[in-house]
């Protein structure tokens, strides 16, 4: 679990101005990204044309290996086959939602404080995300950063618990991320939003070696 959190890129059309979703998550795998999620948040969008676009994009991870993770909807997750699901403290419970995927998907929850991550893996997660780190504009109802101090509050009371932290990560800051305690980083806009996804998300695994060498 926690080598595919590494650098696991989080996208939806919403997120993507410039390039077609299909585009960059292909230069991202080639980029060495090592999970996805699919969070579409287009309210423009019929149930139909997610299903179309998420069904692109999940042949895609299966044909590199890179694990599919739907965000929110345990339906489009299993339309899908997903190979997990990622959740909110706001979305169905944990524990519904795994006894509704079963003991074999992946279940992501986010959590921003040690007693949110506990209750978490009692409910089933697999991982936890945390977050905001740094300010976002990519999720509109975003709280406050926590920053990376939240990590290192979950990592003590929980040594073992696979980390992703999320928000505002850029490859400058993607370090700080990692020394205090996560597992990876989650990226929407760093590398949706770049001119060269392939080059930044390249550039992210080279700064998430290195800091991961020195911890
Ligand atoms: N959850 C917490 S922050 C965030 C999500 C989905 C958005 C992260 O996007 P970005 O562009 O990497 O800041
Ligand atoms: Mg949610």
């Amino acid at each position: 679990m926690k080598n595919s959190l590494s650098l696991y890129l989080v996208m939806g059309s919403q997120d993507c101005p410039h390039q077609n979703p299909v585009e960059i998550l292909e230069e991202a795998i080639a980029g060495g990204i090592t999970c996805f999620q699919f969070r579409e948040k287009l309210s423009g969008k019929t149930g139909i044309e997610i299903i179309r676009l998420g069904r692109q994009l999940r042949q895609i991870c299966a044909d590199h290996q890179i694990p599919f993770i739907a965000n929110d909807r345990v339906d489009l997750g299993l339309i899908l086959e997903a190979d997990g699901i990622h959740i909110g403290q706001d979305d169905l419970p944990a524990y519904e939602v795994r006894k509704l995927i079963g003991p074999r998907r992946l279940l992501g929850v986010s959590a921003k404080t040690p007693a949110e991550a506990h209750k978490a893996l009692q409910d089933g997660a697999n991982y936890i995300g945390v977050g905001p780190m740094f300010t976002t504009s990519s999720k509109l109802d975003a709280s406050a950063p926590i920053g990376p101090k939240a990590i290192e509050h979950i990592r003590q009371e929980l040594p073992d618990i696979p980390i992703v932290g999320i928000g505002g990560i850029t490859t400058e800051r993607a370090g700080q991320v990692i020394s205090a305690g996560a597992d990876g980083v989650a990226v929407i806009s760093a590398i949706t939003k770049s001119s060269s996804p392939y080059e930044v998300t390249k550039n992210f695994c080279r700064q998430i070696a290195i800091t991961k060498k020195e911890k």
